[in-house]
């Protein structure tokens, strides 16, 4: 892999790196972005776990070599070197609620959605058991949609400020896996709200576009 000369957003469609992709093009960052393949393996390559020895994305390769993984970590990271793009209040408490909300997202994102879309890998040959566990990560990701909706400001953001934040962009990253797990978030508005908020901003248009190509 030849060394980075600006920052290097590793990632890859439709997984925990899109909502870092989603706050860089917000941002308006000039990251160079590469899109790896996990079905390819591309992640269990020596040379990417060289890179992250956690062999997953998202990753953020610095041009000094830091490497920062884990997508509140870089979420942070983006809206600390874009601070116009007011992903990231400067001042408590609002910091520390976009920070509350982001890493509740990735508990959710890594545990409901986890057992709901890796029922089948944990389960192995017992399909009774991976129907269980996908209903049971269903009804944590529903939950969760209830807790957030009833969470979000009459502006459709979760801090009220008028302008998302990265915790915004990352439930709405969560909403659009909603749809292979059946689940209808048609009867939350607040919900709803949020997701014409986030799914309005240039940035998120332009990147979802650069996932579907
Ligand atoms: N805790 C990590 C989770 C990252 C994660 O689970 N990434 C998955 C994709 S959604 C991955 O890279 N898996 C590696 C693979 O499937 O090869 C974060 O939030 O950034």
């Amino acid at each position: 892999m030849p060394p980075a000369t600006r920052p290097t957003l590793w990632t890859s469609s439709r997984t925990a790196g899109t909502v870092t992709h989603l706050a860089a093009a917000v941002a308006g960052l000039d990251l160079d972005i590469r899109f790896l393949s996990l079905r390819g393996g591309d992640t269990r390559t020596p040379a990417y776990l060289a890179l992250n020895p956690k062999g997953q994305v998202p990753a953020l390769e610095l041009a000094d070599g830091t490497v920062i993984t884990e997508a509140p970590a870089i979420l942070t990271w983006i809206a600390d070197v874009a601070p116009d793009s007011g992903l990231l209040p400067a001042m408590h408490p609002q910091r520390a609620k976009a920070l509350e909300w982001m890493a509740w997202c990735q508990t959710i994102w890594t545990g409901a959605f986890g057992l709901a879309f890796g029922a089948k890998r944990i389960a192995g040959d017992d399909v009774a058991v991976a129907a269980l566990l996908r209903a049971a990560g269903i009804e944590r990701v529903t939950a969760a949609m209830a807790l957030v909706d009833a969470a979000i400001q009459p502006d459709g953001t979760l801090l009220g400020t008028g302008q998302p934040t990265a915790a915004d962009l990352y439930v709405f990253h969560l909403t659009t896996f909603l749809k292979p797990l059946a689940i209808d978030i048609s009867a939350l508005p607040h919900l709803a709200a949020l997701r014409e908020h986030v799914g309005a901003l240039p940035g998120v248009i332009a990147a979802l576009a650069r996932e579907a190509a």
